[in-house]
């Protein structure tokens, strides 16, 4: 299944890990890697010291290349962008903002870059400044989202720049795979499907929501406040939606979910936490290793369109 961007990144398939704050430790990512895709590390808003001794911690576990996902609202990202220079990691990916500032620093070191987007303008202005592909990521995804669905997203961005596509939200299986290339994608970015691996050390109770969740079980909050995050629905999510719609201001919305992810991923709080999760939950049934998962959604892509002249 090689690919743009399985010779770009050095890896065996086209699938890369979405960079899942206090999900994406280094267990995942280097599990994921080891598995023949790119796992990636989440720094999300962690401290950069965090961050590299997560990256010391992957290499003791794979050889293989992994990433750094850095989500740019974080106060320690300028600190972390600089950490994975110093570590040598050889793949960032950005997210929640735009990375123009870092850019140059990651291509003089050699890092290959790959900034997360929901919009062509974004994926337009980060090929202008050296990026090497861009995720184009629709609003089906978990966590903070754009406004635009994967299947108009993907296309709309395929046409825009010249650089590879990788198609993220609402893919779990070999058919969103399938499709994604259908799209114009080079490689897709999965995350709801990765928390729920053996090598995911997110609280069993976590798993258990998305295993258990059906089509219809997320809600997005925040889109009053600019920031929306796609979750399963909770105590929480349906509190902080009472609250938004009764007008609630910043200061109040954020005092139910501060803290929040980190309950539901490590306490495994699904009643208050923020259970972040893509639309397609509802799609993933079982956990499996990152190898078997890897494996079978080579398999079942292949099944599809193997053949058909999408890998070159
Ligand atoms: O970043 C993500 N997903 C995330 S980040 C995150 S941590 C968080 N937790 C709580 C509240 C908010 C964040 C959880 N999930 N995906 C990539 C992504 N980037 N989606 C949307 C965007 C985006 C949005 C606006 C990128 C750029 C942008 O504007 C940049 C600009 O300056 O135009």
């Amino acid at each position: 299944m090689q690919t743009e961007i399985t010779k770009l990144l050095g890896i065996e398939y086209p699938i890369i890990q979405g960079g899942m704050a206090w999900v994406a430790e280094h267990h995942l990512a280097a599990g994921v890697s080891e598995a023949g895709g790119l796992g990636l590390i989440g720094a999300a808003a962690a401290p950069a010291e965090w961050v590299r001794e997560q990256i010391r911690e992957a290499k003791k576990l794979t050889n293989k290349p992994f990433g750094v996902n850095i989500m740019l609202m974080s106060p320690h990202a300028a600190d972390v962008a600089k950490v994975v220079v110093e570590e040598g990691v050889k793949v960032v990916t950005t997210g929640a903002g735009n990375p123009e500032t870092y850019m140059e620093m990651w291509k003089a070191a050699g890092v290959k870059v790959i900034p997360v987007v929901a919009s062509v303008a974004l994926a337009k202005r980060m090929e202008r400044c050296g990026a090497d592909a861009v995720v184009a990521e629709g609003c089906e995804s978990g966590g903070h989202i754009g406004e635009t669905t994967t299947m108009a997203l993907v296309p709309q961005v395929v046409d825009a720049v010249d650089i590879p596509v990788i198609a993220a939200g609402g893919i779990a299986d070999g058919r969103g795979i399938a499709a994604a290339f259908m799209l114009g994608a080079r490689a897709v970015q999965m995350g709801t499907v990765f928390v729920v691996t053996k090598e995911s050390q997110v609280h069993a109770n976590y798993k258990e929501r998305i295993v258990k969740a059906k089509d219809i079980d997320t809600r997005v909050t925040g889109r009053t406040t600019g920031h929306p995050v796609r979750a399963l629905r909770n105590d929480m999510t349906k509190k902080y939606l009472e609250l938004e719609a009764a007008g609630a201001g910043l200061e109040e919305l954020e005092s139910i979910t501060v803290g929040s992810l980190r309950a539901a991923v490590v306490e495994g709080d699904v009643k208050n936490g923020t259970i972040m999760s893509g639309q397609i939950a509802g799609l993933v049934k079982k956990e499996e290793t990152c190898a078997e998962l890897i494996k079978r959604l080579a398999q079942e892509t292949d099944k599809l369109i193997g053949g058909a002249g999408f890998y070159e």
